[in-house]
C-alpha cells in the first residue's frame, strides 16, 4: 500500500488544463493522497487566451499554513509550479519547513517561462526569488528558457550537449540534489530529458512531436512527482514522465480546437501501467 501524501503549490487556472487542473488528476490517479494549496486563481491561464482574471492569493498562505501547523498536518513530498508572487517564495520556503515530513522531498518547477520568454506578468525580480526556491529543492525541473533566466547563461534556441551540461551544473550549484531540464533537443526530430545527478549527466531521448502543447510542463511535474513518489529513481520519474507526456500530446495534436491544453485524462491508465 502506497499511504503518501503530496501536497501541491501552484494556481487554479479554471481553464486551460494547467498547473492544479492537472497536478491534482494525475498525482491523485498515481495512487497519491493530494492536498493543494493555490497561490492565486485565475478565469484562465495566461497562454493565449485575450485575457484572463487574476486573484492573488499570497495573504491567505501563512494562514492555511499556520492551521496545518496547528494540526500536525506533514506531507511526504512538496511539489511547487506555478507561483502568484515574489512575496510567495519565501512563505513556500518556510512550507517547506513546516509542513515536510523528515527526509520528505521538495520538488521545484520553476514554472515561469518558455520558448525564450517570460510568461506575463513575471519579471527578473521574480526570477531572482525563484532562484533562491531552487536552492532549498531537492529536485528542480527547469526548461532551458527557465534555466537560462536562473543561472544567467544566455538562452539559445539551438546548442549542443557542453551547453546543456554547464547550464546544468551551474543549476546544481545552487543546490538541488537532481536537475531535470525538460525539452532538451539536440536535433528536430527528437527530443527529450537531461538528468543530472551526483556529477552524472544522463539523456531520455524521444521523438519530437511537430506541435508543442501548452501544458505539458505541468503534466511533466506532475507525472515525475508521482512516479517519484512511487519509490522510481530519478532517471525512471524523468522517463516515465516524458513516456506519458507524449502520449498526451499524442491524443491532442490531432485536435485543432483543442489549442490551450493536452487531453491528458483519457490516457492516465497509460501512466498507471508505468507505475505498476
Ligand atoms: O503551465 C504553466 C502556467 C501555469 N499557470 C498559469 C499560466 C501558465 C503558463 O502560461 O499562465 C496561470
Amino acid at each position: 500500500m502506497n499511504d503518501k501524501r503530496v501536497l501541491t503549490i501552484q494556481d487554479i487556472s479554471c481553464v486551460g488544463q494547467c498547473s492544479l487542473t492537472v497536478a491534482l488528476p494525475i498525482i491523485s490517479a498515481c495512487g497519491l493522497e493530494t492536498a493543494i494549496l493555490p497561490s492565486a486563481v485565475l478565469s484562465n491561464h495566461t497562454g493565449g487566451f485575450k485575457s484572463w482574471t487574476f486573484r492573488d492569493l499570497t495573504d491567505d498562505m501563512p494562514d492555511i499554513e499556520k492551521k496545518w501547523v496547528e494540526e500536525g498536518i506533514a506531507f511526504d513530498a512538496i511539489y511547487t509550479g506555478y507561483l502568484g508572487s515574489a512575496r510567495q517564495i519565501d512563505i513556500v520556503k518556510h512550507i517547506f519547513q513546516t509542513c515536510l515530513k523528515p527526509g520528505g522531498l521538495r520538488i521545484v518547477d520553476p514554472a515561469m517561462a518558455d520558448n525564450g520568454k517570460l510568461y506575463t506578468g513575471f519579471d527578473m525580480a521574480f526570477v531572482k526569488e525563484m532562484a533562491k526556491l531552487c536552492e532549498s529543492a531537492d529536485y528542480i525541473l527547469p526548461n532551458i528558457t527557465e534555466a537560462s533566466l536562473i543561472t544567467g547563461i544566455d538562452y539559445r534556441e539551438t546548442y549542443d550537449e557542453a551547453y546543456v551540461l554547464e547550464q546544468a551544473k551551474k543549476l546544481a550549484e545552487l543546490g538541488p540534489k537532481s536537475v531535470i531540464l525538460t525539452g532538451i533537443s539536440y536535433e528536430p526530430s527528437t527530443t527529450g530529458v537531461v538528468i543530472y545527478e551526483n556529477g552524472k549527466m544522463s539523456y531520455y531521448q524521444h521523438y519530437r512531436l511537430p506541435k508543442g502543447s501548452h501544458g505539458t510542463g505541468d503534466v511533466y511535474a506532475s507525472s515525475f512527482t508521482g512516479a517519484l513518489m512511487h519509490g522510481k529513481s530519478s532517471y525512471e520519474a524523468a522517463k516515465i514522465a516524458a513516456d506519458y507526456t507524449v502520449k498526451c500530446i499524442e491524443n491532442t495534436v490531432d485536435d485543432p480546437d483543442h489549442w490551450y491544453g493536452v487531453k491528458f485524462e483519457a490516457v492516465l491508465s497509460e501512466l498507471i501501467r508505468a507505475l505498476n
